[in-house]
C-alpha cells in the first residue's frame, strides 16, 4: 500500500469509526496509549482536608442526623478530582464519623474491608464478631470483611474516627454485598480484650488454625505503637525514605493485617525530612502528633497539623518533613493488593 491510500483512508476514517462504533467495536490504535501507558497516571490529585475545616462540619452533621438514622454519620473524604464517586485516591475510601454519647450505629456486614483509625474522644466502642474493643486516640481497630460490626459511645463528648475502606477496588471488582443485622447491636459472645489475649502478645493458641486472611487482633491500641516507635527512635536508626516506620503486621503469617488495606504508623524525629520517594500504590495519611509539610513533587507544600489528613495518589514522588517537634503519622495504602497481584514498585532517590 503506498503513502497515497493511507492518506486517502485517512479522509474516510471517521465514517469507518461511526460503522464501527454502530457494531460496538472500536479501534484500539486510538486508545493504545492510554490503555497501556508508560507510567502510571493517576485522576487522583493531592489534597489536604485540616481539622480546623472539617471538625465543626462533623460537628453540625451531628445536629442534623442521628446515628441511627444515618446508619453511619460519616462525611466522607471526596478527593477533587474525583467528585460524586466517594473516593480519596483511585482506589481507596476514607471517611470522618461521629458517634455522640449513647448513640448506636447500628450493626451490618459487608464485604468490603474496613480500618477504624481513631481521632478523638473517650468511651467509644466497635464490636466485631461478638466481641467489643474500646477506642482511645491513635488506636487501630480493624472490622475484616463479612464481620458484623457495631459502633456505640458510653462515654461524654463527641468520639471521632478516620473509616478506611477498599469500597473503590470491591465496586471495579463488583463484589459488594452487605446485610443488615436483626439487632442494631450485635450480642456479645466473647468478654473484652479476648483476641488480644489469645493473638496480641507475640503467642498464639497452639492449635490455631487462620479461618479469614485478616489479621485475629482487632485493635492495635497506640499506646503500644507509640512505645515501640519512641524505644527504636532512642537507637538512632531511621530509614531515610521513611523515617521510623512501622507497618501493622497479622500475627499469624507476618502479612498485612488485611488483604487489601496497609496501614502504617511513622515517627519523623524534630527537624527530619523524608528523602524524595514514590510508589505505585495509593495513600491516605493523617497527623496524629506534630505538625508536617507534605511536599508532592511540582506543587506547592502544604502544612498539615493534627488531625490533618493528606490524599497521595499513587506514582506521586514526596517528600514529608516533621516541622514542630516529634511528629506522628499514620498511614494507609492499597500497597498489600500491589504486593500481591506482582505490581508494586517504588523508586528511592
Ligand atoms: O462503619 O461500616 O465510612 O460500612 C462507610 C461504609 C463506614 C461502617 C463508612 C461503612 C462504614
Amino acid at each position: 500500500m503506498n503513502q497515497q491510500n493511507i492518506l486517502k483512508n485517512s479522509v474516510d476514517r471517521s465514517e469507518f469509526y461511526q460503522k464501527l462504533d454502530s457494531l460496538n467495536l472500536a479501534p484500539l490504535w486510538e486508545v493504545l496509549k492510554g490503555l497501556v501507558p508508560s507510567d502510571p497516571r493517576p485522576t487522583a490529585t493531592p489534597y489536604a482536608w485540616h481539622w480546623s475545616i472539617v471538625r465543626p462540619q462533623l460537628l453540625a452533621a451531628g445536629s442534623s442526623i442521628s446515628a441511627e438514622e444515618a446508619e453511619r454519620r460519616v462525611l466522607v473524604l471526596e478527593n477533587p478530582a474525583l467528585r460524586g464517586r466517594s473516593q480519596i485516591t483511585d482506589t481507596l475510601y476514607a471517611g470522618l464519623q461521629l458517634i455522640l454519647p449513647g448513640e448506636v450505629a447500628p450493626a451490618h456486614r459487608h464485604t468490603q474491608s474496613a480500618l477504624r483509625f481513631v481521632l478523638e474522644g473517650d468511651g467509644g466502642y466497635t464490636a466485631v464478631a461478638g466481641e467489643r474493643t474500646m477506642m482511645h486516640r491513635g488506636d487501630l481497630i480493624l472490622t475484616p470483611f463479612w464481620t458484623w460490626h457495631d459502633h456505640g459511645h458510653d462515654g461524654d463528648g463527641p468520639v471521632i474516627w478516620m473509616d478506611c475502606l477498599d469500597v473503590p477496588l470491591v465496586g471495579f471488582l463488583k463484589t459488594g454485598f452487605r446485610e443488615e443485622h436483626q439487632d442494631s447491636a450485635q450480642a456479645m459472645t466473647r468478654p473484652e480484650g479476648y483476641s488480644e489475649a489469645r493473638f496480641g502478645s507475640g503467642l498464639l493458641p497452639v492449635e490455631y488454625r487462620p479461618e479469614s486472611s485478616t489479621s485475629p487482633i482487632f485493635n492495635y491500641p497506640y499506646a503500644r505503637t507509640r512505645e515501640a516507635l519512641h524505644r527504636l527512635a532512642g537507637t538512632g536508626e531511621i530509614d531515610p525514605h521513611h523515617g521510623i516506620c512501622l507497618r501493622y503486621v497479622n500475627p499469624v503469617n507476618g502479612d498485612w493485617v488485611m488483604p487489601t488495606l496497609g496501614p502504617t504508623m511513622r515517627l519523623l524525629p524534630a527537624d527530619f525530612s523524608t528523602a524524595k520517594y514514590r510508589s505505585t500504590d495509593s495513600a491516605v495519611f493523617v497527623v496524629l502528633e506534630g505538625e508536617v509539610e507534605i511536599a508532592v513533587e511540582g506543587r506547592p507544600p502544604e502544612i498539615l497539623q493534627e488531625n490533618g489528613v493528606f490524599s497521595m495518589p499513587g506514582w506521586s514522588p514526596y517528600t514529608i518533613r516533621a516541622l514542630k517537634g516529634d511528629c506522628v503519622l499514620f498511614s494507609f495504602s492499597d500497597r498489600p493488593v500491589h504486593e500481591k497481584l506482582g505490581l508494586f514498585r517504588e523508586e528511592k532517590h
